[in-house]
């Protein structure tokens, strides 16, 4: 069995997309910060649900992601 790293989900309101360029951007912004193991985006929910390894994200990071990307950082709820 492999041991696997404990993740945890961050649900991460973002304004300004509009279109799937729009997600694709933030997706790839967001995936390129370390820990990230997935990043799917809802342009409806305007949230991008991130998946990464515990502990390696602060709400820091995924504004800095998202604000470099072009877009609006609203908030962002961390659980496990
Ligand atoms: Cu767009």
């Amino acid at each position: 069995m492999t041991a696997q790293a404990k993740t945890a989900v961050a649900a991460v309101s973002i304004g300004g997309m509009h279109c799937p360029a729009c997600s694709a951007r933030v997706v790839k912004a967001l995936k390129a910060l370390p820990g990230v193991q997935e990043a799917e985006v809802s342009l409806e929910a305007k949230e991008a649900k991130v998946t990464y390894i515990s502990g390696g994200i602060t709400p820091e990071l995924l504004q800095q992601a998202v604000t470099e990307a072009g877009y609006t950082f609203e908030g962002v709820k961390l659980s496990d």
